[in-house]
Order: structure tokens, then C-alpha cells, then sequence
């Protein structure tokens, strides 16, 4: 087999693209040195030979810039990179006598691995006198480590290119069609690789029409996708629409157990991999939001996933067959039904039934992406099924990359959570070495990629925690800081960590009180409307009066819900006494007078958290201004708008919720602070 020819099209800065956390600078510690890439095996695949071609060019990209050299896997180099079969998943990093080799079995470990090595910058090669040799495995927690972009091919009408994108446009399409310079998809191929992401699902979970000819005669598209993605060892997934056989076919029917609809589905998967060999599998929103899905014809959910599972398995495909299934055209008036009970009712009794490579995606609560919620009782319901945890990276309900919001100990939270209580697995050792971890991305055609530069920082944390859910999430961001901002003085570090490391839980005090979730605008979600989806059909209800608010979901008076909770949460969310205080509203209806664990009654948190909050972003505001100086004009000038953004929002949302309590309750604050 002939040595990795370098490929041409890899472009390393792109301009006017902010290079995130892969500038130059970050490079110079391994770029000043001497490396080698081992020459690799007979055996590989094309796709590997690639990823190994682009590791040769990213050695002699850095060694170009920062004066180091590219050398024989036989001469005395400071780092070597070679393939290896001796290790199992994931890359070995050995270090002795201030040499480095990282081996890996397959080309995108050992990109993997160049990676960690540029991220531990001079410490890799422990320069100091008296550091130890070191000799590590690096293996991910979980082998599916995935981003679903809700990217649209053509601009809908309501929810634009990207469906809850926040940065600009798609980086995929543009007019209605994939865009001829993918070269930034290749870049951003290169960001994901840094942190350990290696799949991508391309378009909108919603499907519509011109989406869904990706998956036919318009697959060559996603061919020139997969294309741009697979130097950096990123494979392509795409959402498949379930009416696919009608809509695309031409047949009479969808359902799952009709043997035309087999063998269409079976023929476009041929279809797939022959034309992308490396292709990963398809993503499904069925029965869901006006989706088609099995029920149609009075089939499951099993039905419906096992269906193309057996079509994409003769390739080694996955079917992400998505559990956020609920009725959503629910009556307001009816208080039986409870949305967040819906994904559990319809995926538990069917533990067990799903083929082998359908992962079951569920988002991590039962509503949506709230900035809090219980963690969804589903995945710790299926233990025969393989479920994967569904994290939403770009910021619907937590600020919309407006507010700077650091979601990296939110989802810690969750990963780290045990749902048979202390001593029992947690959320990660459930999702990892089943289905493994997913999340929505938050990534557009915006200069910074995230339109707010502080939310690549969620990006980055969503890929390190995907790799491994039990890193502390400060010594993330402070990864993040180092390698974004090269030679970051220390007062820019401790302000951006004073910005961010308490950001969700500031996001948190000045929206929906204690669990109680949404209170957002209809339709775009951003912004404070405490009533705005009381009487609407989907299923989102606070039941404010003027004696009290929250949703009574105990199994005693309620909806049931604790019910789906395995011991000891079942109990612990049952009864008021117990249920965690920022969960309450979540779990039950009580007076506004009723006292909190904290010992100040609910009406009063409500006001002393909104007011607090508010502060609290004034602060992130002064706190950035005092080191705008230090970081380039564009970030500092974006921070700083969106940062004024932030505060203006805060207090809307502090006015408003707390107007709307005192004129339910009739209860002044405590501190006579002016409400409206
Ligand atoms: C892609 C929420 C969002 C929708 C999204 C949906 C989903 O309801 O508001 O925009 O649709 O979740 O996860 O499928």
C-alpha cells in the first residue's frame, strides 16, 4: 500500500472564520518540534487512508508554522504517531526520556490522540526536569459520540436554514442546495475531530419534501458531505422521513410490515452504501410533532425501528430512532394527560423488542431541553435496548446564544446522576456503552460558528464529556480558554471562568422558577411569557391560581409520573418534604407560602432568585469589560453586545415573572423591591 498522499483540499484557515479552538498558536508547542508519523500497514480502508493523509498534513502544517521538522518514523523524534494493533479502542500515549509516541489501531484514534497531544501542549513532552514517564490509555467512554444538525436544505418559511440555529445560516446549504465550497464543513470536521466527535447526522430531524430526496435522488449531495467530513474521520448520518416509501416511492403505504415497503427501504440503503461505503445510519423522528411514523397503521415503535434496521444492517448501520413521542394536540382543559409521562408510556413496554442496531435516542427530561429538569426515567427504563442520551447543545431554552450560558455542568449533572440512587450506575454508564451520547449542535455560518464566541465553549464541553462524562467541567472550559485564546493572561481566564462556570445556574434564577419550565414565547422560545403556552395544545402547563402554582405529577393526586421512576426517586419526588427545591414546581402543585428546604417560602425565592439573577448578569457584564482589552476587537465587540443583550433579557424576564407572581399571589416581597 503507498504511503498517505497529503490531500490538497484541507484548508487550515479559512478567513474571516474564527479558528476556535484550533489557532495557530496551539499548535506551537508539537509544532516546534520533531515528528513522525509511522508508515502505515497493508490492510486499510480508502476512508483510513485518508484520515492517515490528513494526519501527515496536519504534522506538517505545525511544523511549517513553528519551525519544527517532519521526520522518518526511524529517526529520534520528539513525538511519533503510528498504527498499532495492540490497542484495543481508543490511543496509548507512552512518554520516555521526553519522547512521545501515541499508537492507536486506526487512523482516527491516532488523529484522536495528535489531538490530546497538541491540548497538553509542552506538558506532553514534560520538559520540566524530574516528570515522570508516563504510559496512558485513552479510550472513549462510548464508541457513538454523535451531533444531529437540524439543518434545513431549503429556508422554511417559520423556522429558517437552521431550526433553532442561532448562528447564521447552515454551513451545508445555501439555496437550496449543498454548497459547491465545502470547505468550512471540512474544518469544522477538524474541530470535531480535536474533541472526539466522529459522527454527524446532516439535515432536520424534521423532514421535509426536499430533504428527503437526500436520501434518493439527491443522495449524491450527501456523497459530497460525507466527502468533506471524512478526512477528519467524521461520518455522515442523515434523518430519513418514515413516509419515505410514499412520498419518495411512489407505494400506497408505509407501514413497517408490509413487504413492498421492506424491500424499498432495503433497496435505498443499497442505495447508501454503495455509494458512501463509510456511511453511519439513519436518524428517525417518527410519530412526533406532525412527523409520520407506525401508528398510522397501527404498528409500534419497534415495528417501525426494526424495519430499517434490517435494511441498513447488511451494511453495519444504525437506525437513531428519537423517544421524544407526545401528543401534541393535547386539550389544555384535560388534566389526565401529562406530557412529560408520554416517551416512558410508549418506549418502556417495548424494552427488549428493538434489533441490535437501533439506539433508542431520549432526551435527557421528559419535556424539552428545559434549562431544568428531572433526568428522563426512559433511560433508566430499557435495559435490553440500547439508548443513547440526547443533549442540545445549541441553546433553545437556555438563551439562545444571546445569553452566555455554560452548559458543561448541567450536562455533568446529568451524566453523573444514579437513577437506582447512591452506589447504582449513572446516566453515563447506562448511555456509554449503549447507544452512547448525542446532541444537538449549535454550529451555523457565523464567523465565530456559534454566533455568541463563549458558546463554542458548550460545543467543545459536549465532545470532551461525550469522550468523557466524568471530567470536571471547570478544567473543561479552562481547555477551552487555553487553547482558544492563546496565552491567555491571567485575568482574562479568571473573567471568562467568572462569566461562565456559574452561567446556567444565573440563566436559572431569572426564568421558570424551580422546575416549573418553558414560560418562553411561543413559536421562537426566546424571552419570558408566563401564560404563553397555558392554553395551548402542547402539553407544557404551569397551573398558576392565585392559591398556587406547579404540576402535581405524584402517583397520590396526580398525573402518576413518579411512578416511572425506579426506587429510591420514585419516593423522593413523591412527597414535597423530599423532592429536591429546584425540582418542586416540576413534581407538585403548593402554595405559594409553602416553605422551601432553603427556609424561605416559594413566592419569596421567586423574587429573590429574579432580582439576584439580574445582578448577577450586571456582573458578567463589568467583568468582561474589565478584559475586553485583552482578546481581538471582533470577540470582544460581539461578547460585549450580546452581553448587554443578556442583561436587558434579564431583566424582562425578572419584571415579568415577578409582576406575575405578586398579582396571583398578592404577596409583596419581603424586601419591598419595586415589582410592577
Ligand atoms: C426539530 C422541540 C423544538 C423543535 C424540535 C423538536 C425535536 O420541540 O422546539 O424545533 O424539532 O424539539 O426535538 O424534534
Amino acid at each position: 500500500m503507498p504511503a498517505p498522499s497529503v490531500p490538497s483540499d484541507i484548508v487550515f484557515a479559512l478567513p474571516d472564520v474564527h479558528p476556535a479552538w484550533l489557532p495557530d498558536a496551539a499548535f506551537r508547542p508539537v509544532g516546534s518540534r520533531r515528528l513522525a508519523l509511522g508508515t502505515p500497514a497493508d490492510g486499510g480502508t480508502p476512508a483510513a487512508f485518508e484520515v492517515l493523509a490528513t494526519l501527515r498534513s496536519e504534522l506538517d502544517r505545525a511544523t511549517a508554522a513553528h519551525g519544527g521538522a517532519v521526520v522518518g518514523p526511524q529517526d529520534a523524534a520528539d513525538l511519533l504517531l503510528h498504527l498499532s494493533p495492540a490497542v484495543p479502542t481508543g490511543f496509548r500515549l507512552e512518554r520516555s526520556g521526553g519522547r512521545v509516541t501515541v499508537s492507536a489501531a486506526d487512523p482516527t484514534a491516532l488523529l484522536h490522540g495528535w489531538f490530546h497531544v497538541v491540548r497538553l501542549a509542552d506538558a506532553a513532552f514534560a520538559s520540566r526536569p524530574g516528570d515522570p514517564d508516563v504510559d496512558e490509555h485513552h479510550a472513549p467512554a462510548s464508541a457513538l459520540r454523535m451531533l444531529d444538525h437540524w439543518d434545513n436544505v431549503d429556508v422554511h418559511p417559520v423556522m429558517g436554514q437552521v431550526e433553532r440555529g442561532y448562528a447564521g445560516g447552515s454551513i451545508f446549504y445555501d439555496a437550496g442546495q449543498v454548497r459547491p465550497d465545502l470547505s468550512r464543513v471540512t474544518a469544522y470536521a477538524r474541530l470535531l475531530a480535536a474533541v472526539g466527535v466522529d459522527r454527524i447526522a446532516v439535515n432536520n430531524v424534521n423532514v421535509a419534501a426536499r430533504e428527503a430526496r437526500l436520501l434518493t435522488d439527491d443522495l449524491d449531495e450527501v456523497a459530497r458531505l460525507a466527502a468533506a467530513l471524512r478526512p477528519y474521520g467524521v461520518r455522515a448520518h442523515l434523518s430519513v422521513s418514515f413516509a419515505a416509501p410514499m412520498t419518495l416511492g411512489g407505494l400506497a403505504t408505509s407501514d413497517p410490515c408490509d413487504e413492498d415497503v421492506r424491500a424499498w427501504w432495503r433497496a435505498a440503503a443499497d442505495r447508501v452504501w454503495a455509494e458512501i461505503p463509510d456511511f453511519g445510519g439513519f436518524v428517525v423522528k417518527a410519530d412526533s410533532e406532525g412527523q409520520p411514523g407506525p401508528f398510522a397503521y397501527g404498528r409500534d415503535h419497534a415495528d417501525g425501528a426494526n424495519m430499517l434496521a434490517e435494511a441498513v444492517a447488511p451494511h453495519g448501520g444504525l437506525i437513531h430512532w428519537r423517544a421524544f413521542v407526545y401528543n401534541h394536540t393535547q386539550d389544555w382543559r384535560d388534566r389526565s394527560t401529562d406530557r412529560a409521562r408520554a416517551a416512558h408510556d410508549h418506549f418502556a413496554p417495548l424494552d427488549g423488542r428493538f434489533a441490535d442496531n437501533v439506539i433508542v435516542q431520549v432526551k435527557h427530561g421528559p419535556l424539552d431541553f428545559q434549562v431544568r429538569e428531572p433526568v428522563s426515567p426512559v433511560l433508566a427504563a430499557m435495559p435490553r435496548t440500547r439508548v443513547a442520551l440526547e443533549l442540545q447543545v445549541t441553546q433553545e431554552y437556555t438563551g439562545q446564544q444571546r445569553h452566555a450560558v455554560y452548559l458543561g455542568p448541567a450536562w455533568s449533572e446529568i451524566l453523573r446522576w444514579r437513577p437506582w440512587g447512591d452506589g447504582g450506575a449513572t446516566v453515563a454508564d447506562v448511555a456509554a456503552p449503549a447507544g452512547g451520547f448525542a446532541a444537538v449542535s449549535n454550529v451555523g455560518d457565523d464567523r465565530f460558528w456559534t454566533g455568541h464566541p463563549l458558546a463554542q465553549a458548550n460545543l467543545y464541553a459536549f465532545g470532551r464529556l461525550a469522550w468523557d462524562p466524568t471530567l470536571d467541567t471547570a478544567a473543561v472550559l479552562d481547555e477551552w480558554i487555553t487553547l482558544t485564546f492563546p496565552d491567555a493572561p491571567g485575568p482574562l481566564r479568571e473573567a471568562v471562568h467568572a462569566i461562565l462556570d456559574e452561567s446556567w445556574h444565573t440563566y436559572e434564577l431569572h426564568t421558570a422558577p424551580l422546575g416549573v419550565g418553558f414560560m418562553v414565547r411561543p413559536g421562537h422560545h426566546y424571552g419570558p411569557d408566563v401564560d404563553g403556552y397555558e392554553y395551548t395544545p402542547w402539553g407544557t402547563y404551569h397551573f398558576a391560581d392565585r392559591d398556587g402554582i406547579g404540576v402535581d405529577r405524584t402517583r397520590a393526586t396526580g398525573t402518576g409520573f413518579t411512578g416511572q421512576y425506579p426506587a429510591p426517586w420514585r419516593d423522593v419526588y413523591e412527597d414535597r418534604e423530599t423532592c429536591p427545591d429546584e425540582l418542586l414546581l416540576f413534581f407538585h402543585h403548593v402554595p405559594y407560602t409553602h416553605v422551601l428546604h432553603s427556609g424561605t417560602t416559594v413566592v419569596q425565592h421567586v423574587y429573590d432568585t429574579h432580582f439576584e439573577g439580574v445582578e448577577r448578569v450586571r456582573a458578567m457584564v463589568e467583568r468582561w469589560e474589565a478584559v475586553a482589552a485583552l482578546v481581538p476587537d471582533d470577540i470582544a465587540q460581539r461578547v460585549r453586545e450580546r452581553l448587554a443583550e443578556q442583561l436587558r433579557s434579564a431583566v424582562e424576564w425578572r419584571d415579568q415573572v415577578n409582576t406575575y407572581f405578586l398579582r396571583k399571589s398578592g404577596i409583596g416581597d419581603l424586601r419591598g423591591r419595586t415589582i410592577h
